[in-house]
């Protein structure tokens, strides 16, 4: 799962990237435009992993992981002059879900924190972006029916585009608009930024953390929204002793870390759930979306498995832990043997049966 982190510059990025990912990139008051975006992948911390991990002992234990980047600030109007460099924008795009940080702290001027006006720049930013986009190519559109080209294909998404640049001009986001599965197919390749599942980080003062409650519920109404004391989160996460770590967080009031609480929102954000498979040589989560089908979990581990699919054998980690073994689970008939079709559940434990 691949999260950009973006903001206004100096809303304090990089301080969340290192709080997530314990990495010690520069922290800065001046913002360069033209510096490269961090990069970090990191595990997802998940229990079940471990507990899974301690019953089967493999040779290998591999968590799902969330790749994040961490951009330079993306300001009013950036997008349209170009500040925003296009190797950003091409990971931008790449990314699977856009995590806005917002500063929610009075910056080095001492002006005092805005963060409603700020998420609404942001998110004016990335409407221009698609705009720009969707009419450029409309205009390549044109041309090529003036050079006589005119397909249906062309046609449909001449179509598509318009409806698009309709919707975004009222400040709607491409994924409230109502495609089909064509339309969906043929606007794909642009990968447009307000199409992306999209969440909100308030990153707050550690002074007033906990007490932004009305700032929160107002965000809430438009997206998922967590709250942050980046600066503290990112001292805590350079803490190597577990129990100062764990009186810290309980002087915040928290009892996850920040990449737990960022976990758990980006699952719900992009519909993920996690499924496992186990063994002697290896131990290892999985994501899909919600509402997938067993044939699906197969292509998530190999396109062979999905090609040769005969069955699923399957059990929920839960039963697993609750009987204490598979012996145990098969004793007391949790063991399954699912289709194709069968939609798989978070914590499912699975091994494909299969022949190519
Ligand atoms: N008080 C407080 N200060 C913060 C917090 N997060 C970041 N800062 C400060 O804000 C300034 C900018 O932080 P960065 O993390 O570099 O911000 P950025 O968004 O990565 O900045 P650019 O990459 O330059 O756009 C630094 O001086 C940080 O110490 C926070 O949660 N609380
Ligand atoms: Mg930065």
């Amino acid at each position: 799962m691949k999260i950009g982190l973006i903001g206004l510059p100096n809303s304090g990025k990089t301080t969340v990237f290192n709080a997530l990912t314990k990495a010690d990139a520069t922290v800065t008051v001046y913002t360069d435009c033209k510096a490269k975006p961090n990069l970090a992948v990191v595990d997802v911390i998940d229990d079940r992993v471990t507990s899974l991990s301690k019953m089967y002992n493999p040779k290998k234990t591999v968590h799902a992981t969330i790749e994040l980047t961490d951009f330079v600030g993306l300001s009013q109007g950036s997008v349209r002059d170009g500040l925003f460099s296009s190797t950003s924008l091409a990971l931008m795009k790449n990314s699977d879900a856009l995590a806005l940080v917002v500063r929610n702290f009075p910056d080095a001027a001492g002006d005092p924190p805005a963060p409603l006006e700020d998420i609404a720049t942001i998110k004016d930013e990335l409407l221009i972006s698609d705009m720009i986009v969707a009419e450029n190519r409309l205009e390549r559109i044109e041309k090529a029916y003036k050079r006589g080209k005119k397909t249906n294909i062309l046609e449909m998404e001449e179509k598509t585009l318009r409806d698009i640049v309709a919707h975004v001009s009222n400040n709607g986001w491409i994924r409230d608009l109502d495609l089909d599965g064509d339309e969906e197919k043929i606007i794909r390749g642009f990968q447009f930024l307000t199409q992306k599942p999209f969440m909100i980080i308030l990153n707050s003062d550690e002074t007033l953390f906990g007490n932004n409650q009305d700032i929160l519920r107002e965000i809430e109404k438009q997206n998922s929204v967590i709250e942050f004391a980046g600066k503290f989160e990112m001292e805590l996460a350079r803490l190597t002793d577990e129990d100062d770590v764990k009186l810290f967080m309980e002087d915040m009031g928290t009892q996850e870390s920040a990449r737990q609480r960022l976990t758990c929102l980006a699952y719900k954000t992009l519909g993920y759930i996690s499924f496992f498979t186990v063994g002697s040589d290896e131990v290892r989560a999985w994501n899909i979306v919600h509402g997938n089908t067993a044939v699906k979990a197969a292509e998530t581990i190999h396109t062979d498995l999905a090609r040769g699919f005969i069955r699923a054998e399957c059990f929920s980690c839960d039963d697993l832990m609750q009987c204490g073994s598979e012996k145990g689970v098969r004793e007391d008939g949790h063991f399954h043997l699912k289709g194709k079709d069968y939609i798989v559940r978070d914590g499912d434990i699975m091994n494909i049966r299969f022949h190519v």
